[in-house]
């Protein structure tokens, strides 16, 4: 029997392709002269904590792989193909290629299901991964020498209810946590998450989209919203938090809406341990924080204070 698995970390990991277009890796064809750094070194810094916690998995919670029935799990042991961004073809066509960790995918499904959810593996191996996945997993470990789990955003962010969803959510972080510890894996997971969503309704510069003259933050108010739900995180004042995130979502249609960090949190048992924030930018006016719980200085839990059921 395998020894008794762990959640190693958690980071909020946004996803805009501009992080990935700033970069220029051989694996994405568009070619950029930099841009977004502040987020980009923040990424830098979190991939070398990564890489020195030598975890099995990195499990990713994306907006943009949205399913209508059920949370859907990869389950094909590799997956490899051109991934392009809908809306910014011109700064992201990917080609990934990664491993995915089919035991534990299958130990997830296994838990939801358990928790009386509907969940669905995810078996065709020519799928094309979102480029939420791709932009968060590469960011957090360009070598992609680690394997990974997507799971899916039920229903797209723009269906998701604080009173219904959360509580799916809520059941599906638990089912993460058993199954990473009955496998005896070191997880790393990743919320794909924006936090205040509104941007532009126009690339400033389609010529130039890496000119840093043109980024700014969408507005004040949103800027406002994200400083107060990150200072929240640093202080490590959960019960706070988990309040003030349905205000957060109304006012500034924060991307956590579509539920990831709200797995995330309820998988780690609503560690109040001030988290590290790495890193903020606006990204085509979005708010974007790389955002850390390190889970092995020891986390003194909420025994899932939040979840009713
Ligand atoms: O998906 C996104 C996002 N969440 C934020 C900013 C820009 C592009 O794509
Ligand atoms: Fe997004």
């Amino acid at each position: 029997m395998s020894q008794k698995g762990q959640i190693v970390s958690g980071y909020i990991a946004p996803h805009p392709p501009h992080l990935v277009y700033g970069e220029n890796p051989p694996q994405n064809i568009p070619r950029s002269t930099g841009g977004w750094e502040v987020l980009r070194w923040a990424y830098d810094n979190v991939r070398e904590k990564i890489k020195a916690q030598k975890p099995d998995v990195i499990i990713v919670h994306t907006p943009h792989w949205m399913t209508m029935v059920g949370h859907h799990i990869t389950r094909v042991p590799r997956l490899k193909g051109l991934s392009v961004d809908p809306i910014f073809p011109h700064l992201f066509r990917y080609n990934f290629d990664t491993a995915i960790d089919v035991d534990l995918a299958d130990a997830i499904y296994d838990e939801a299901i358990a928790e009386g959810m509907t969940a669905k593996k995810m078996t065709n191996p020519n799928f094309r991964l979102d480029y939420g996945t791709i932009v968060t997993s590469h960011m957090l470990n360009p070598d992609w020498d680690i394997p990974i789990i997507s799971l899916s955003a039920n229903n797209s962010p723009y269906y998701f209810s604080l009173n219904v969803g959360i509580e799916e959510m809520f059941k599906l972080g638990r089912a993460t946590r058993r199954a990473i510890e009955k496998t005896g894996r070191r997880a790393v997971l990743a919320a794909s998450n924006t936090l205040s969503h509104y941007h532009f309704d126009r690339e400033p510069d389609p010529n130039l989209p890496e000119d840093m003259s043109k980024e700014h933050v969408f507005s004040h108010q949103n800027y406002l919203w994200d400083m107060r739900v990150l200072q929240l995180m640093r202080e490590g004042n959960m019960d706070e938090l988990m309040k003030v995130l349905p205000q957060f979502i109304d006012a500034t249609s924060a991307e956590v809406k579509s539920g990831g960090l709200f797995w995330m949190l309820a998988a780690m048992d609503f560690p109040n341990i001030p988290a590290k924030v790495h890193g903020y930018w606006s990204v085509i006016a979005t708010g974007n924080a790389v955002v850390e719980w390190d889970l092995t200085k020891g986390a003194n839990g909420h025994q899932g204070a939040y979840a009713h059921a």
